[in-house]
């Protein structure tokens, strides 16, 4: 039997120890996500069971229905960080303005940003679901927070991490050394450190993306969505397809085996789906601490300045010389259809 594992708690305080200017207050924010994601993991294996499926019965600021699992989630994870000194502000996909520490309790020096349960489509046909988070050190001088504690652009990330509910728990986190995976011993109620230092491949095996919409992309990223496939005689060698349409679950996949995710503006969304501050800002932390990239087929993730708190972006993000090929082939095909011969040498 193995007796020498390393639980995240020792980790987190491994890495703190390189730094002696440390306080210990980021490692202990990361425990209280951490134990949020534990009671959130308990919920979801038990969902089935306690008859907390289903609808709550009213929309979100997004106008999407609320599942019962996101108020939990949601309240959850308030619950696990106001109290504790070392949040001055907050900012849910669940909750339309931010949340500021309620007066009763200190205010810390970090801004958490994060959502609750993503992909919660999934929950009623039991597939992967995850929570989201994204830590700032506040930038207001003092009392509760304000909104330009969490609108700050995702290089300005100090910790950033995901929670994959799948059939392991699994938290994968990075704060600027390395992106480390650990997976929930439900045993003996642990994430034990399972993936250490996550490195992507730089060329990928996968394409993940919701090809249903494909005729309401512009033309750019159709050309570069078929260069995936290995239709055009400048593309990549062919990739696999694969989708879950959840956010967690298809990064993590495509973060281990290598692959490239993309949500990219539409018709119907103009400006992409996902939400920069909580969903694709903390995954281009990861990706890029784990040598991969992120870009929403212009300027580089982690440089956008945001100016809402649930602005939306799009986003391509994963293995370095795939999301390469994207942003050259929309550049490219770009340029051809403004130049003088309009139509695509394809
Ligand atoms: P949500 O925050 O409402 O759950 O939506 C985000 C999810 C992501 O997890 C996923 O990548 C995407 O929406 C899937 O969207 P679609 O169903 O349009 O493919
Ligand atoms: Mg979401």
């Amino acid at each position: 039997m193995q007796t020498s594992v390393t639980t995240i708690e020792r980790f987190i305080l491994d890495q703190e120890d390189r730094y002696p200017e440390a306080t210990g207050e980021l490692s202990n924010l990361l425990y209280d996500i951490a134990l949020a994601s534990k009671i959130i993991a308990a919920a979801i294996r038990r969902a089935g069971l306690v008859n907390i499926l289903g609808k709550a019965g009213h929309q979100n600021v997004q106008g999407e229905e609320q599942q019962k699992l996101d108020v939990f989630a949601n309240e959850t994870i308030k619950n696990c960080l106001q109290h504790t000194g070392r949040v001055c502000a907050m900012g849910s996909e669940e909750d339309e303005d931010i949340i500021p520490v309620p007066p009763e309790y200190a205010a810390g020096k970090y801004a958490v940003l994060f959502d609750p349960l993503d992909g919660s489509s999934n929950i009623d046909v039991n597939s992967a679901v995850g929570t989201i988070f994204s830590i700032y050190r506040r930038v207001s001088m003092h009392g509760r927070g304000t909104s330009s504690d969490v609108l700050q652009p995702g290089c300005k990330q100090v910790a950033a991490g995901y929670i994959m509910y799948g059939s392991s728990t699994m938290l994968v986190y990075t704060t600027g050394q390395g992106a480390h995976g650990f997976t929930l011993d439900p045993t003996i109620g642990e994430f034990l450190l399972s993936h250490p230092r996550i490195v992507t491949p730089r060329v990928g095996t996968y394409y993940s993306v919701n090809e249903s919409n494909f005729h309401r992309w512009d033309i750019e990223m159709q050309t570069a969505v078929r260069g995936l496939k290995g239709d055009l005689s400048d593309g990549v060698s062919p990739k696999n397809s694969r989708y879950i349409g959840s956010l967690v679950g298809d990064f993590h996949r495509n973060l281990v085996a290598g692959g490239i995710f993309l949500y990219p503006a539409d018709t119907k969304n103009p400006k992409g789906k996902l939400r920069l501050l909580y969903e694709a800002s903390p995954m281009a932390f990861i990706a890029e601490q784990a040598e991969g990239s992120a870009t929403d087929g212009v300027q580089r993730i982690l440089d956008i300045m945001p100016t809402d708190l649930h602005q939306r972006t799009p986003l391509v993000i994963g293995s370095r010389e795939d999301v390469g090929y994207v942003a050259d082939t929309l550049r490219r095909t770009a340029a051809r259809a403004s130049g003088p011969v309009s139509q695509p040498a394809l």
